[in-house]
């Protein structure tokens, strides 16, 4: 597939006319409601389940997920400009619909076989069941292939044992994918391909929900634990071929990491608008604090890196739109974006001096939410790795 950008003063980042119309509306929608609510989810560290029913109802759930199976079938572009927008008010609720979209809509259209297709896609699709991704455990976070979830089969049966920590929508979630180990050979236990991945429902019997840490950023946002004692998965929901899990979640990442850098692009450009408000009005020695260098330039360097971010994270959406590699332009989107948010958050809760320390304004917020950015869907020095080993490898 070839993409022609239709550059002009209007639209310089070459947007589809379908593309305008769901940034639009999502940022005509995060405006109303979804920047109500972030103060208050953030406090009380509260899912927002009337934003997804909400989100639901205008087809945001289902986004990228084919038409035949009740979702939008909208392109990936658009899919990263709904989560921007939604960041750029709230990012625990970007966060919440991107986990759900990109790391369970999308491996389940991508590596489930029609009968799984049918079961979960349009109910993930309308909001009826909302979906979380397991793949972290106690030992196995950045080094992923280190999974020790046993899935032993037993009959028509695979039998869970372990436990998945840090997961993103644990608690608020009807429909899980996650992944296990079904093969114990001992050449296996030292490589990522005795592991598996199922799709599996809430109510599977030996299936349970564990503590809910408190955290410090995305609060709006649900995480929970998942533990399997002696979880009883029927072996249809196996996700795929069995003993290549581990390929299908890292391929399902390379597509969440494109998300997460819109995410963080999102907050960045919040920080900026924050940023440029606060220091129009905000009088210091006899006149706007904006009118002073050292502010001048804290907002130039925002305003360049959230460009170069938009760069990165676009192109790697249109990349994986356009059936080409994407995995390290993925990777290089997230590690940027992510940072460059960091960098912003910073000199914005800088700029606002005092006030950015308080509660009463939203850039202590926005510096809480970006940290995740850099840590979530891999951390940046994984981000690193995969960018040097596409290096070395020559790509
Ligand atoms: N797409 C498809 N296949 C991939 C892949 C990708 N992006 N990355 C690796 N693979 C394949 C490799 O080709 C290799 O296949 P073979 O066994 O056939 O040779 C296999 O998977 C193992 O790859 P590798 O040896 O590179 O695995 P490592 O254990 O060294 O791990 C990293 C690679 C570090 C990149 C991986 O573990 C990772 O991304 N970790 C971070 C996990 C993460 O993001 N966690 C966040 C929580 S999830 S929200």
């Amino acid at each position: 597939m070839t993409y022609t950008l239709d550059l002009s003063a209007e639209n310089p980042w070459g947007l589809s006319e379908a593309q305008k119309m769901i940034q639009d509306m999502v940022a005509d929608y995060a405006a109303g409601p979804v920047a109500e609510r972030a103060k208050s989810i953030d406090a009380e560290q509260r899912f927002p389940t009337e934003t997804f029913a909400e989100m639901a109802d205008m087809g945001l759930l289902g986004l990228v997920i084919p038409e035949q199976y009740g979702g939008g079938g909208a392109d990936y572009l658009s899919y990263c400009l709904a989560i921007e927008a939604l960041a750029r008010v709230c990012a625990s609720t970007a966060l919440g619909l991107a986990a759900h979209t990109s790391l369970v809509c999308l491996p389940i259209t991508l590596f489930g076989n029609e009968a799984q297709k049918q079961a979960y896609l349009p109910r993930l699709a309308s909001g009826e069941a909302i979906g979380a991704y397991g793949l972290t455990e106690p030992n196995a976070g950045s080094d992923a292939g280190g999974t020790q979830t046993v899935a032993s089969r037993d009959g028509d049966h695979y039998v869970l044992n372990g436990s998945k920590i840090f997961i993103t929508n644990a608690n608020v979630a009807q429909i899980y994918v996650a992944t296990a180990r079904t093969s114990q050979a001992e050449s296996d236990l030292k490589t990522t391909r005795g592991i598996s991945a199922f799709v599996f429902e809430r109510d599977t019997p030996g299936f349970s929900l564990g503590s809910k840490d408190e955290k410090l950023g995305m609060r709006g946002s649900d995480w929970g634990t998942l533990n399997f004692d002696n979880a009883r998965i029927p072996a249809q929901n196996l996700l795929g071929d069995e003993g290549q899990g581990f390929k299908y979640f890292m391929q399902t990442l390379d597509s969440g990491r494109i998300s997460i850098g819109a995410l963080a692009l999102g907050i960045a450009q919040a920080c900026l608008d924050a940023s440029l408000k606060y220091s129009k009005e905000r009088q210091q020695f006899g006149k706007p604090i904006a009118e002073f260098q050292a502010i001048q330039f804290m907002l130039a360097d925002m305003a360049t890196e959230i460009a170069a971010a938009r760069h990165l994270v676009y192109h790697a959406a249109r990349l994986r739109m356009a059936g080409a590699a994407f995995g390290q332009a993925a990777s290089m989107a997230k590690l940027y974006a992510s940072e460059a948010a960091m960098r912003a958050a910073t000199n914005a809760v800088q700029i606002h001096g005092g006030y950015g320390y308080t509660k009463d304004f939203p850039v202590e917020r926005y510096f809480r939410d970006a940290k995740l950015c850099e840590i979530g869907e891999g951390t940046s020095e994984i981000q690193r790795m995969v960018i040097a080993r596409g290096l070395l490898k020559g790509s």
